[in-house]
């Protein structure tokens, strides 16, 4: 085999090897994920203290809504460090499901301030309601002290973006974050939220949801698929021809 042809097969499996990577690296199915939706009313029907969790029903489901503050023991327990990260009610707070002004108490950090919030039990599942949304805002999620993924604003906007802007927030992002595992291999213990400019990072109605492999949430079977439904609707169109022919 001469040089040239050798450089080449050495070359068509470098090739392959990074289609390979490439394809894993950007598979769905492994990568941490989120989707942003409205979120929903309160446990009792309250639409005036921020969006809440589809899934706050959920088995396995705790929500903390900071109306008496952050819990700093417990289930969640939330580390407020430096002066700047705190909870308080103001026009700043994360709006509700269909853009309703939220009178209740809040979570708001600053640059130079950081909320950590340690689980007692792995969680396959974080959501939380986001509003007044700046550049700077962070996520970040940890098994102990290793980081499994960060999220800011930029790759928020760059993956989806928001549900709904807030004129009471100058028509900044609000909406209802959802992140969540998609295998075992994702779960998280840990999370930092932080601001890394100007603005503040306000949020509302935390959601965590345990679990020991990937959260199956958003699974087509748990909803009739889209095609499914179209099949329904074909076979109740043709009972109805039917009935009109016999009739
Ligand atoms: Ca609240
Ligand atoms: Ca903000």
């Amino acid at each position: 085999m001469q040089l040239s042809s050798l450089f080449n097969l050495r070359s068509a499996s470098v090739v392959a090897f990074s289609a390979v990577t490439l394809l894993a690296s950007v598979n769905p199915a492994q990568a941490f994920s989120f989707k942003m939706s409205s979120g929903m009313a309160g446990p009792n029907g309250e639409t005036n203290q921020g969006a809440y969790s589809e899934f706050s029903n959920l088995a396995g489901t705790t929500t903390v809504d900071f109306n008496d503050g952050a819990p700093s023991d417990g289930f969640a327990s939330y580390s407020l460090t430096g002066s700047r990260a705190k909870t308080l009610s103001d026009k700043w707070a994360p709006v509700g499901a269909n853009g309703e002004k939220n009178d209740s108490n809040y979570l708001t950090t600053f640059k130079g301030s950081n909320v950590v919030i340690d689980l007692q039990e792995s969680l396959n599942y974080f959501g939380i309601n986001w509003g007044a949304a700046d550049d700077g805002n962070t996520f970040s999620f940890f098994k102990g002290d290793t980081l499994v993924e960060a999220y800011d604003t930029a790759r928020i906007i760059a993956e989806g973006g928001f549900d709904q802007t807030s004129s009471y927030h100058n028509n900044e992002g609000n909406g209802y974050v959802h992140f969540y595992a998609d295998s075992a291999a994702e779960l998280f213990d840990r999370i930092v939220i932080s601001e890394a400019n100007g603005g503040g990072f306000e949020s509302d109605n935390h959601s965590f949801h345990v679990g020991d492999d990937r959260f199956e949430g958003f699974d087509p079977e748990k909803v009739p698929e889209p095609a499914m439904m179209l099949g329904l609707v074909g076979v109740a169109g043709m009972f109805i021809s039917k009935r009109k022919q016999a009739a």
